[in-house]
């Protein structure tokens, strides 16, 4: 195990709670807490056992003052997250107490952790790979239970599995031309069919594994990231009653006055696990009104980042030149077109502009009806109706790219093997695809790469 200075952060979210926690991970952790920690009956706590706590007062190291009432609690190296001396103290949770007692753990030799350095030492101590990693990064944000449910089973190593795996048949492959090699140097020319056999089966393999992986990438970045979807139209159609059915409850303000939504308003609902970003917009028409139009101008913004288009309509006043200019927007977009107001008995839309259009739902905002056949349609887009929780999903970005990368050298090896070219420089190729997989786990990733991966986690964990 490497040897690190000894680091501290405040774990918890900074505010008033209960408790808070401030975290020292170190070879130094429990040396540095004894200098500011008073124990309630003199008790030596460098000799304090591995998974136990102790009750007492943090004081200040200078005048001996005491801060803060805390328990402190100990997991010895290598098993604690870090895979280094671990100490916690558990103080009251007030933006006070909590940046006191960090400074006297400061002050007492700590050095002040950088975002995602614990994880990253649990990384270094190779306590975790980096897929697991940033899985623990993913269960801090997870916004719905399928999310969560998906980093855990990341963070326990189930994508790190697949991917030792995946190397160990490439490893194999390696190995494998490497006897053809020899074995064509002794007696030229002639490789073993049986062998060429082999290499193929075993990049092909590959291939497919690399491919099922792949195949849910898209569903697996919007279960990490969500959904974003945006509701558009022109004024007064009832785009806030969606969103605030949607939500169930009154969050955006509902008029009859054409122009009443003027910012961009972003909520999160829970589809079935899936979390969705519901963006309620100010309806778009040619307006002087100087607040207004910058309403519409951040609508105009709000389609272009949009996964989901849902275009409503007003069912029972006649398409006019507004909603057409929008319909002509939004048409090469995914989308959803809503007909609202359908419990008017007065439908005046008129039905053959209607006709170029496709996935077509009748609603009511106001009372509801419809509102599920919506959420069904979303599902279906997305997800062909299923959304399933139990195998494994790459929900990372970056993951996605080091697959790929990994797929089309293998892909390139096997047209080469193919094309019978020689075996020394499909090598090339496997070693390649090899060394995208190890992107994934961490083995083989630049430092600087990783530590932007790790800048970009949260201070503490
Ligand atoms: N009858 C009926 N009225 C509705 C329905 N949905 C919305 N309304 C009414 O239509 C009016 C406009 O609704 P909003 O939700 O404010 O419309 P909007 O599209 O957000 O309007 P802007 O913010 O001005 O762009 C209000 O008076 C709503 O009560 C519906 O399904 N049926
Ligand atoms: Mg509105």
């Amino acid at each position: 195990m490497k040897e690190f200075d000894t680091i501290c952060a405040i774990a918890t979210p900074i505010g008033e709670g209960g408790v808070a926690i401030i975290r020292i991970s170190g070879e130094n952790a429990l040396k540095i807490a004894s200098k500011i920690f008073v124990p309630r009956n003199n008790y030596d706590i460098e000799n304090m056992k591995t998974y136990t706590m102790k009750y007492g007062n943090v004081m200040d190291l200078e005048n001996k003052d005491i801060i803060d009432e805390v328990i402190l609690s100990y997991m010895k190296a290598p098993r604690s997250y870090t895979g280094e001396n671990v100490v916690e103290i558990n103080c009251h949770g007030g933006v006070v107490s909590t940046n006191s007692v960090l400074d006297q753990v400061i002050k007492a030799g700590a050095r002040l952790a950088e975002p995602g350095e614990f994880t990253k030492r649990a990384f270094l101590n190779r306590r975790i790979d980096l897929s697991q990693a940033e899985a623990v990064m993913d269960i801090i944000t997870a916004k719905t239970e399928l999310s969560m449910k998906a980093a855990m089973l990341q963070s326990k190593g189930a994508l790190s599995k697949e991917i030792n795996e995946l190397r160990k048949y490439l490893l194999n492959v390696l190995a494998l031309i490497e006897y053809a090699v020899d074995f064509t140097e002794d007696d030229e020319d002639i490789v073993d069919d049986n062998l060429i056999l082999q290499i193929k089966e075993g990049i092909g393999k590959t291939n497919s594994r690399i491919q099922n992986l792949l195949s849910n990438a898209d569903q697996g970045k919007i279960v990490r990231d969500g959904l974003n979807i945006v509701i558009v139209g022109k004024p007064n159609v009832g785009k806030s009653s969606l969103l605030n059915a949607l939500l169930r409850e009154n969050r955006a303000i509902v008029t009859d006055v054409p122009g009443t939504t003027r910012d961009i308003i972003e909520e999160y609902i829970n589809l079935d696990g899936i979390p969705v970003k519901v963006t309620d917009t100010a309806g778009i028409r040619d307006t002087e009104d100087v607040v207004e139009k910058i309403g519409v101008e951040k609508s105009k913004e709000k389609i272009e980042e949009a996964d989901l288009i849902i275009l409503m309509l007003d069912a029972s006043r006649y398409i006019d030149q507004e909603d057409s200019r929008i319909i002509n927007k939004i048409k090469d977009r995914k989308y959803i077109v809503l007909l609202n107001k359908m419990d008017l008995d007065d439908m005046k839309i008129q039905k053959e502009v209607l006709r170029s259009l496709n996935n077509i739902i009748n609603i009511s905002a106001k009372t509801g009806e419809g509102i599920d056949i919506l959420k069904g349609e979303v599902k279906r887009l997305f997800f062909n109706g299923e959304i399933s929780s139990e195998s494994l999903i790459i929900s990372n970005a970056r993951h996605k790219q080091a697959l790929y990368k990994s797929l089309e050298n293998c892909k390139i090896a096997l047209e080469k093997i193919n094309a019978n070219e020689y075996l020394d420089l499909i090598s090339i190729y496997i070693t390649a695809a090899m060394k995208a997989l190890g992107e994934i786990t961490g083995d083989e990733l630049e430092e600087d790469l990783l530590n932007k991966i790790f800048s970009e986690f949260c201070v503490g964990k």
